[in-house]
């Protein structure tokens, strides 16, 4: 602590300040040294052009006279705390000779980065130790790209607000593919909700079913209003948008020739001609739901929990998890997303197929349960998850006059028994122990057990296994609390 004053702290911290050493200071090294130094980073720049040297000098650069190419230039110049070496002249057999001339003379944390006029002088620049080779051309154009997608998304923003603003006051129906899924149900509900913040009132309509576990449970947990398609004929309505589809009568009850209003989707539509007033569809993009998010930002629409949640999910569903037609635009409507959205419900739409395998084993354990006094037993058979019979077990604690259960079931090798207790007489733990051996054990009121399936291993069918299971571990069970079973 003593051996710094505060002097010769800011001096150190003065000399640890990284630096960017810029080599060529056409448009592109200036243009960069100005905002290097915009967000505060130290830069040298150097060029052969004493004018323009003495130009940057002053407007406050530090720079040096030198040539890219001289094996002399790295003498030079101070190349501590240098954190990057620019090579950024136009002629790019000048860049190698810099990335020869310094490659050695820096550490190997110095990042290279190179300009290279195409694509052979890039790998020749690679294979010389050049960290970052980029051609303008290329940075020119994908950034031209981005501001064009910028305004297209602008424009499309404007044209949707506008369709809807000439609906306005009339009822839209708004109709998904059949047998919907995340994609097409959330998008569906992001187009009702911009309709209603530009005065149209919708209904999300939807033909056969609501088919896996998975999408029902995301319907139930979101709460998300559908109609069929049956109850309501889209004829009673004044305007249609079909989602995430695109042709009325494919994969959609439409009538083939209906008239659409709106067609928003992202499947490529082939040769069919599509017709509607406002057409968008966008075959890069992994989900309708990613159409569906730009136009909530475009337009500024306050953006829901359960809104969140369900595009969230559905561009998850329909990208597998961005491993499927994934467009850098799912990735980030799904950031713009992500702390809008309800992790617990998305964490449990992830893990549907344990749910409900919990809810059978629930339901198997209340059909089957055995009272007997306070003691709640029950066999739920065949299980896969052994998990499922802690919570199940846990529930029927709920029960009322039972103070103790025990829910055991069987897989391939083993019986797996858990046990809950509230009776402050017993130990459950001890009991557990007592009566299935070692392999048990756990605390006085949550404990488990299990034994190999050998010793019954010689039974034939399942049926009579499940049967022989069941009498042996009520019997040792109850044995062990000190109770006898009744009507034995
Ligand atoms: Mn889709």
């Amino acid at each position: 602590m003593s051996s710094f004053s505060k002097d010769s702290d800011n001096s150190l911290k003065s000399t640890v300040k990284p630096r960017y050493l810029i080599l060529g200071s056409g448009s592109i090294g200036f243009a960069l040294a100005k905002e290097l130094r915009e967000i505060n980073k130290a830069v040298i720049i150097v060029d052969k052009d004493e004018a323009k040297v003495e130009t940057l000098r002053e407007e406050g650069y530090e720079a040096i006279v030198g040539d890219i190419a001289d094996p002399e230039l790295p003498k030079q110049i101070d190349l501590r705390n240098i954190v990057a070496i620019l090579f950024l002249s136009s002629d790019s057999e000048v860049n190698k000779k810099g990335i020869e001339n310094f490659k050695d003379l820096v550490s190997p944390d110095v990042h290279l980065f190179s300009r290279a006029s195409d694509i052979i002088k890039k790998e020749e620049m690679e294979s010389l130790g050049a960290d970052f080779v980029f051609m303008p051309s290329r940075v020119v154009a994908s950034s031209l790209s981005r501001s064009l997608e910028r305004t297209e998304s602008a424009h499309r923003g404007n044209r949707l607000a506008q369709w809807l603003e000439g609906t306005k006051g009339k009822k839209l129906a708004i109709v998904i593919h059949d047998n919907p899924d995340p994609d097409a149900i959330s998008s569906g509900l992001a187009l009702k909700e911009i309709a209603k913040n530009l005065g149209v009132e919708a209904n999300i309509l939807y033909h056969g079913k609501i088919g896996h576990q998975e999408n029902k449970a995301f319907v139930n947990l979101l709460g998300i209003d559908l109609s069929k398609m049956e109850e309501h004929d889209p004829e009673n309505f004044d305007k249609m948008a079909l989602i995430d589809c695109a042709i009325p009568g494919v994969n959609n009850m439409l009538p083939p020739n209906s008239y659409v209003g709106i067609v928003i989707d992202h499947h490529p539509p082939g040769d069919a001609e599509i017709k509607a007033e406002y057409i968008d569809i966008r075959p890069n993009f992994g989900a309708t739901a990613t159409i569906m998010t730009k136009y909530l930002q475009q337009l500024n629409i306050n953006i829901s929990k359960t809104l969140a949640t369900a595009l969230l999910y559905g561009i998850r569903t329909d990208t597998q998890d961005f491993k499927r037609k994934t467009d850098p635009a799912d990735l980030s409507a799904a950031s713009y997303l992500y702390p809008l959205a309800d992790h617990e419900i998305l964490e449990q739409l992830e893990r549907p197929s344990m749910a409900i395998e919990t809810l059978d084993v629930l339901g198997e354990a209340i059909r089957n349960r055995q009272v007997i006094g306070s003691y709640l037993l029950s066999n739920v058979g065949n299980i896969r998850d052994r998990d499922t019979l802690p919570q199940a077990a846990d529930y029927l604690m709920s029960l009322e006059g039972i103070s103790t259960t025990v829910v055991f079931g069987v897989t391939e090798e083993r019986i797996f028994i858990s046990g809950r207790s509230n009776d402050i007489r017993i130990n459950l733990g001890e009991i557990m122990r007592q009566a299935f051996g070692e392999d048990a054990g756990g605390h006085a009121t949550a404990a488990g057990a299990q034994i190999p399936l050998g010793v019954f291993s010689a039974t034939k069918d399942r049926q009579t296994l499940l049967r022989l299971v069941n009498e042996a571990v009520v019997k040792k069970f109850l044995n062990a609390v000190g109770v006898e079973e009744a009507g034995e």
